[in-house]
């Protein structure tokens, strides 16, 4: 498995070393996947999430189960403003996330959603799935570079009782009917602690498993893409970076062209 641990070093200098990145990225690129360990503080963690359940909570409770986007069974995805502890450089600027996607997208990209995907106790299998693709069905397709990639951040521990996300390594160059993954067992299945993400080319084939615990378990998306990507299947009827301009002011100078989506909505 991809996992990324960083040295005394970086984390003292806030900066990955240059011969570790090219390792990852060349570990991203192969497998379009990589874990980063512990690149952000489990306090802060906790604070999204105790944020998250105050304010989009109520959106879990059985009365509310008609006005949610539900993306499976007992599975809601949410559009999360940026406010409160989600309006902060430490969730959209992480030194280490932002160093590789510099990397990756060479130099410019936009956040181009910020979301949470919660599955509650008894959520049964998500579909296999893509998060998104270009040139769909060219052969040309699964040779190209990365268009997006989410940070997927779990907000409380993920392990094999809650439902750690199933991911097929490689698959973001394969193209390969969804239903063939079902029998593909070439699959990770990683117990991710809270303080360190996922980083996911949008390509990879996945799923989200059986939450089989008693706890409510959101998974936060941060996605960032090349900024002409819209994707306009998951965000056709609700805005998919929510900032209003109170908060907007808040953003630091440097990262405002991160926001330049804000509030847009296709239908
Ligand atoms: O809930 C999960 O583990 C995965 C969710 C997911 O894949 C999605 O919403 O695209």
């Amino acid at each position: 498995m991809n996992i990324v641990n960083f040295s005394k070093e970086e984390f003292q200098n806030q900066q990955i070393e240059a011969a570790h990145l090219e390792e990852i990225l060349k570990d991203f690129r192969r497998d379009g996947y990589v874990i980063l360990q512990d690149v952000f503080s489990k306090e802060y963690i906790n604070a999204l999430c105790a944020d998250f359940m105050g304010t989009y909570g109520h959106n879990f409770l059985e009365e509310n189960d008609r006005n949610v986007v539900k993306v499976g069974n007992k599975r809601i995805q949410v559009s999360v403003e940026v406010k409160d502890a989600f309006n902060s450089p430490s969730l959209y600027a992480n030194p280490f996330v932002l160093a590789f996607l510099r990397s990756i997208f060479n130099n410019y990209f936009i956040i181009s959603d910020l979301t949470c995907v919660t599955s509650l106790p008894g959520a049964q299998k998500m579909r296999i799935h893509r998060d998104g693709t270009i040139f769909d069905g060219l052969a040309l397709a699964p040779l190209l570079p990365a268009h997006a990639v989410g940070v997927l951040i779990p907000l409380i521990p993920f392990n094999k009782l809650n439902g750690p996300t199933r991911y097929w390594p490689g698959s973001h160059r394969i193209s390969q009917l969804l239903a063939d993954f079902e029998e593909n067992l070439n699959f990770i299945e990683p117990e991710i602690d809270t303080g360190s993400c996922i980083l996911m080319d949008h390509r990879l084939v996945h799923s989200g498993n059986p939450n089989r615990s008693e706890q409510i378990r959101p998974l936060l998306y941060c996605n960032y893409s090349l900024p002409w990507y819209f994707d306009y299947i998951n965000f056709k009827y609700e805005a998919h970076l929510i900032v209003d301009d109170k908060n907007f002011e808040k953003i630091p100078a440097d990262y405002k062209l991160f926001f330049q989506r804000r509030n847009m909505k296709l239908l």
